[in-house]
């Protein structure tokens, strides 16, 4: 696929996905979340870890009202556009790639629905939070139900819709819209050591971390233990594990230390 709305760069084991409509502050249209979607199901082979970042001051401003105004959708073409969003933000969530959210500025609406598919979201001390949909006469449509819905709870989802809450870098990270807060400018360096330290992890590893726990968290208590040692089984039982352990028992792997 030739991109036109992501610049795609390769960093050693890390792929770097950046979000390039700064005309439009990122804004999502149609064609840009097919080449998300699109992507994240076809990662280059060689990538380890990503990561997602957008350009300019601000993540991504959500649904382009731009291209939602001129297509004067049916609500069956929105459904379908949503249920498109689904696909893409879960390629991201579920495709096996470790995701590293590196935020600045605006992460709003759908921008807020994607930062919420990535598996680790630094922000920046610009870093804003919002769901203005009910501002806009609309509703979410990206997934914000289901994944924001889960990360802050539904009572503080509807509370910050309709009260019209825009949250700070801070008080996202104390709600966990995001899981770390540095100098405004730096998000980026630091999703990049985050995203080269996960790719030293063992594949296998990686990709249960990114794939069974949300998953599993869906299921019944029973379920998810039964589920749980299934994946450990698979994972446990993989080459790389003889590896690790042979250095651990060598006293040559890093100790874990408190930070
Ligand atoms: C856009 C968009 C956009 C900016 N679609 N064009 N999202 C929103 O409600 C957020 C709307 N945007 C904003 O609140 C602000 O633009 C920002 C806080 C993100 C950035 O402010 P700023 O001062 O840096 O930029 P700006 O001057 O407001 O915008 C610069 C340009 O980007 C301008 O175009 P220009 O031709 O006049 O230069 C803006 O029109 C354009 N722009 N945001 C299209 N969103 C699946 S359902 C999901 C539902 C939602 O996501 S609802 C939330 C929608």
């Amino acid at each position: 696929m030739d991109y036109k709305s992501l610049q795609i760069d390769m960093d050693g084991p890390v792929v770097v996905v950046t979000l390039s409509r700064l005309g439009r502050r990122n804004a999502l249209d149609e064609a840009t979340v097919e080449e998300i979607g699109h992507f994240f199901q076809n990662p280059p082979k060689e990538a380890r870890t990503a990561v997602l970042r957008g350009e300019g001051p601000h993540f991504c401003a959500g649904l382009d009202l731009e291209e939602h105004a001129r297509l004067q959708r049916t609500p069956v073409q929105f459904m379908r556009m949503c249920q498109r969003w689904h696909w893409a933000f879960d390629q991201i969530q579920f495709g096996g790639l470790p995701v590293i959210g590196a935020l600045q500025g605006a992460v709003v609406g759908g921008g807020l629905e994607l930062a919420a598919a990535c598996h680790t979201r630094v922000a920046d001390v610009s870093t804003f939070f919002a769901l203005p949909e009910g501002q806009r006469a609309i509703f979410t449509g990206g997934g914000a139900t289901v994944r924001v819905g889960r990360i802050i709870g539904p009572s503080r989802m509807v509370d910050m819709m309709l009260a019209a809450r825009t949250y700070d870098a801070a008080r996202g990270m104390d709600l966990g819209l995001c899981h770390e807060v540095v100098p405004e400018g730096q998000s980026f360096q630091r999703a990049m050591r985050i995203a080269q330290a996960a790719a030293k992890h063992a594949p296998m590893s990686n990709y249960a971390i990114v794939t069974a726990i949300s998953r599993i968290n869906d299921m019944s208590t029973t379920d998810g233990l039964f589920a749980e040692s299934l994946v450990a089984g698979i994972v446990q039982s993989s080459p790389e594990v003889a590896e690790g352990l042979e250095m651990f028992l060598q006293k040559r792997s890093k100790r874990i230390e408190p930070t």
